[in-house]
Formats: structure tokens, C-alpha cells, sequence
């Protein structure tokens, strides 16, 4: 990417508050990924420990929330998986798509930062089955439960479709501009279950991405269309921003590019 449109793409990206990046995960890295998250499904559905303790069913999120999945009956799903966590901690091959350059050279140019001072913090798949797979809320990733910095400004995540995504089968929306309020109200704020105004499906291909901002309104609704939805959400920040807190046991979290790429788990800055 030259410096010129890298300077387009920074500035649309704090303008907006999103960002969508056509083709930069190459068809490999997709394979890689793929063939982890099936392996996954696959663990999961038969019971596997460790992708239970880390996940969650589409069972399980439609008796919380029967609004986000009307229709549903969450027997009929218990154990299909909704989400797959701490996606290090799984299969190696998560960890190599982790470790796909381009994914940090994203987080470095949109934060501002050189690669050598970006870190993974964690990373999730988000499964919305055809048919069955439940709505979100409406929300903002600042504050979050996981991984985060004092100031909002210092992390981002990127969403990475394995499926062709837009508003026909639960592709993620968002609220351009949304992001523009301070830490503060952002904080304040609270999540909704509609779809506010003016809210933007972008359609994105398997290798775009969509960079979303910490601040940035964003949800979607349940998928009744014909096309499954799997997105990998990988969140990367700072390495010198102050944390307020950091999830406990997830493998890899603080990792530089070159730490992860060794599998180490680096301490965590003073
Ligand atoms: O599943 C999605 O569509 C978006 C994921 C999301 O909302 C999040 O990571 O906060």
C-alpha cells in the first residue's frame, strides 16, 4: 500500500469510525483459518473441554436472549457453537493466521504506530449459521469485558468474513460517525436491541476486512438468509497503552508479531 492512500485509508478510518479493506487476507491465510475453525466446530459439537470452556452455543444465547433468535427452540442448537475463544489456545493454525502480516500492518497504520509496537490482545470467531444464527445487540467495543486500554484511542478491531457478509445473512452493521463521542459518554452509553438510523450494512467478500474503532456503534440482526456467516473479531492494540484490565488466561494476549510467531506469552508492562 503506498503512503498516499495509506494516509486516505487512516483518515476515512477516523473519520467514520470504519473502514473496509478489499482482499488484504490472501487466499492461504483464509485456508488456514477455515480449516481451524472447522476443526473447532467439529470439537466443540462432540464436547471437546477446552472449546466449550472458551465459547459459547447458539443454544445458550438464544435462552438468554429468545428476542436475538425468535423462532429458534435453543435444544434444537445447544450444541451448535456460537462463539469460539481464546483462539490461540485451540489449534496452531489460529496462531499462524495471527500471525499473517497484514493483519498487524492494518493495526499499525490505523493506530498509528510502528508493527513493532502493535499486540494481539484476543480473538473470537462469530458464527451465524443460516437460519438459525442469533442477532447481537447494538454496541459499542469500548467499554469491553476482555482486553482493554485506558483510552480508547489505542486499540481497534478487525473483522475478518469467511463467508460472503452483508445485510442478507447477519453481516455486521454499523453507525458511521458513531464513534465520535468521548471516552466518557461512550462508557455511559448503553446497548440496544434495534438498529439505530442511518445504520450500514457493508457487503464485504471472504479476504476483506472491516477495521472497526473501539467507540463505533455496530450490531445486526439474526440470519434467516440462505448463507452461513463465520467472522474472525481480532482485537490488537498499543503495546505502551496503560490497560485496565486484561483476560486471564488468554494464550497469547500482549504478544508482539515476532512473540507470537515463537508461541511466547510475554509479561505484561508496568
Ligand atoms: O458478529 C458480528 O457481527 C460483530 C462482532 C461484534 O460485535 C464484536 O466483536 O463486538
Amino acid at each position: 500500500m503506498d503512503g498516499e492512500s495509506q494516509r486516505f485509508q487512516a483518515r476515512s478510518y477516523a473519520e467514520q469510525g470504519f473502514l473496509v479493506l478489499r482482499q488484504a487476507v490472501s487466499q492461504q491465510a483464509l485456508g488456514t483459518v477455515r480449516a481451524a475453525v472447522e476443526a473447532s466446530c467439529v470439537r466443540y459439537r462432540m464436547g471437546d473441554e477446552r472449546c466449550v470452556a472458551n465459547g459459547y452455543s447458539i443454544g445458550q444465547v438464544t435462552k438468554a436472549h429468545p428476542e436475538r433468535n425468535p423462532g429458534v427452540d435453543p435444544a434444537d442448537v445447544r450444541n451448535e457453537p456460537f462463539l469460539l475463544g481464546n483462539l490461540a489456545a485451540l489449534d496452531p493454525r489460529f496462531i499462524r493466521f495471527l500471525s499473517f502480516r497484514p493483519l498487524w500492518d492494518i493495526a499499525a497504520a490505523m493506530l498509528g504506530r510502528p508493527e513493532s509496537e502493535i499486540v494481539y490482545r484476543f480473538a473470537q470467531v462469530l458464527r451465524r449459521p443460516a437460519g438459525v444464527g442469533p442477532g447481537q445487540s447494538w454496541h459499542r467495543d469500548f467499554p469491553n469485558p476482555y482486553v482493554q486500554t485506558e483510552s480508547a484511542a489505542h486499540f481497534l478491531r478487525l473483522l475478518v468474513p469467511m463467508h460472503p457478509m452483508s445485510s442478507a445473512n447477519a453481516g455486521t452493521g454499523v453507525l458511521a460517525g458513531s464513534h465520535l463521542v468521548s471516552d466518557g459518554d461512550a462508557t455511559a452509553g448503553k446497548a440496544t436491541e434495534h438498529p439505530p438510523a442511518g445504520a450500514q450494512f457493508p457487503s464485504l467478500d471472504p479476504g476483506d476486512v472491516l477495521v472497526i474503532h473501539p467507540k463505533l456503534i455496530h450490531g445486526g440482526g439474526p440470519n434467516r438468509g440462505a448463507g452461513d456467516r463465520d467472522l474472525a473479531v481480532i482485537q490488537f492494540g498499543w503495546s505502551q497503552a496503560p490497560l485496565t484490565h486484561c483476560a486471564e488466561g488468554e494464550r497469547l494476549s500482549l504478544a508482539t508479531r515476532e512473540a507470537m510467531r515463537r508461541g511466547e506469552r510475554p509479561q505484561p508492562p508496568d
